[in-house]
């Protein structure tokens, strides 16, 4: 019963960008972020980047709703342009090999009931989030900051599922490998590697569930992995390989793709060159008003400012609030910590005179004393500057 309703969901995703319902567009506040919305199989109306790899991002007003991010709403990325249409879970079969005792094959069942099964409250981001904003503009898909999601992951644990391979004393790095593969045979396999180091953090998980259901076919249907404090990049949707290696992973998507420079912050000026670069790891810390948009309007009086802060997995410290552009700052008040990789609520208030002009931004500090810093490098990768959002009070 559920395989077929899976399977009629997920056949209007083969075929064309047409198969979707469209709604009128949006405009993202950046050069050509006019967008068209979309509701693609097991999805709302989504923002559309591409079409052919399917590629989604999530309504800002979605991040005020709540601290989960709802699977019908959550961000798609893909890179290759065939993305998984058809998964049978009753044939799904998850291989470890490579640099092990025992090579697996394990089914779906296997992954439910041979491992204990454990819970993380995690945010996904793609490291190009809010690429869009990056002056001067960078290639990539034009994100605004809707490329990221909150949500409950339920799985098995990596390591445990990797203890029963008995790797060998040599393993370096763990490559994994999605269900997708290229349509032409030049272009790179997506394949992505972790240090032993990483893959044996308990939090890292293989999961088969996302805020309490299936995961969405978009988002990695039957399992994927989740790297809490990582970045997207690593957390490799419709997982069907892992293989353990003894050297570093020399392909494309490590060597070349989703690398940052090895300098502070990450950063460097739009004219440097030579630069050593690095894998990117961790997510950089973030915060966002969501309750009020740039170059809205409001009412005189109370008003509350709302939004979520987040950071690579050492939780939130504070969030500063300034009601003029920066000049002064005060802290907000912190909601319920659900842990150190998810969102973080926080509110404010300040009382807006009538006919005034304000000048809104929000900025966080990490547990760990990171702060949110003005970066830029080639890629638009991890960006997280303090933002504006300015409103207009009715007189
Ligand atoms: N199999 C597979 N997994 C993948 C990718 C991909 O292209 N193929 N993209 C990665 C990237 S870069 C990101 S940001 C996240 C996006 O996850 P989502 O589509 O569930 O939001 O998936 C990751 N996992
Ligand atoms: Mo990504």
């Amino acid at each position: 019963m559920k395989r077929k309703r899976f399977l009629a969901a997920t056949a209007a995703l083969v075929g064309t960008a047409a198969s979707p319902a469209l709604a009128a567009g949006v405009s993202l506040p950046f050069a050509s972020g006019e967008r068209t919305l979309a509701a693609y199989p097991q999805k709302r109306q989504l923002i559309v980047l591409t079409s052919r790899p399917v590629q989604l991002e999530t309504p800002a007003a979605i991040f005020d709703a709540g601290e989960f991010t709802p699977n019908d709403a959550f961000f798609v990325r893909w890179h290759l342009p065939e993305v998984p249409t058809h998964i049978d879970p009753a044939a799904f079969r998850l291989k470890v090999r490579g640099a092990v005792t025992s090579p697996l094959t394990l089914g779906l069942d296997d992954l439910r009931t041979k491992f204990e099964a454990v819970e993380v409250n995690a945010v996904l981001e793609c490291a190009g989030n809010s690429r869009g904003f990056s002056a001067p503009r960078v290639p990539g898909g034009q994100w605004a900051n809707g490329a990221m999601g909150n949500a409950r992951w339920r799985g098995a644990r990596l390591r445990d599922i990797l203890a029963r391979s008995y790797p060998r004393a040599d393993a370096a790095q763990v490559r994994f490998q999605g269900a997708e593969r290229p349509a032409l045979p030049t272009t790179p396999e997506f394949l992505k590697s972790l240090d032993v180091a990483v893959v044996n953090d308990p939090n890292v998980i293989v999961a088969y569930e996302m805020n309490g259901a299936d995961l969405p076919v978009l988002n990695g249907f039957p399992v994927r992995l989740v790297v809490p404090g990582y970045f997207g990049t690593y957390w490799v949707k419709a997982l069907n390989d892992i293989e353990v290696l003894t050297e570093p992973d020399q392909n494309y998507w490590m060597k070349t793709a989703y690398r940052v420079p090895a300098t502070p912050n990450n950063s460097v000026a739009p004219t440097d060159t030579g630069f050593a670069t690095v894998p990117i790891t961790n997510l950089t810390v973030r915060s966002f008003i969501t309750n009020l948009t740039d170059g809205g309007s409001i009412g005189a009086g109370r008003t509350t400012i709302r939004g979520i802060a987040f950071d690579g997995g050492t939780g939130i410290r504070s969030v500063g609030i300034s009601t003029d552009g920066g000049t002064t700052w005060r802290d907000a008040d912190l909601g319920e910590d659900l842990g150190k990789f998810s969102f973080r609520r926080w509110t404010a208030t300040f009382d807006a005179r009538s006919g005034g002009r304000y000048v809104l931004a929000s900025r966080a500090t990490s547990n760990g004393g990171e702060q949110q810093v003005n970066r830029w490098n080639p890629s638009g990768y991890a960006r997280n500057a303090v933002e504006n959002v300015t409103v207009t009070v009715k007189s």
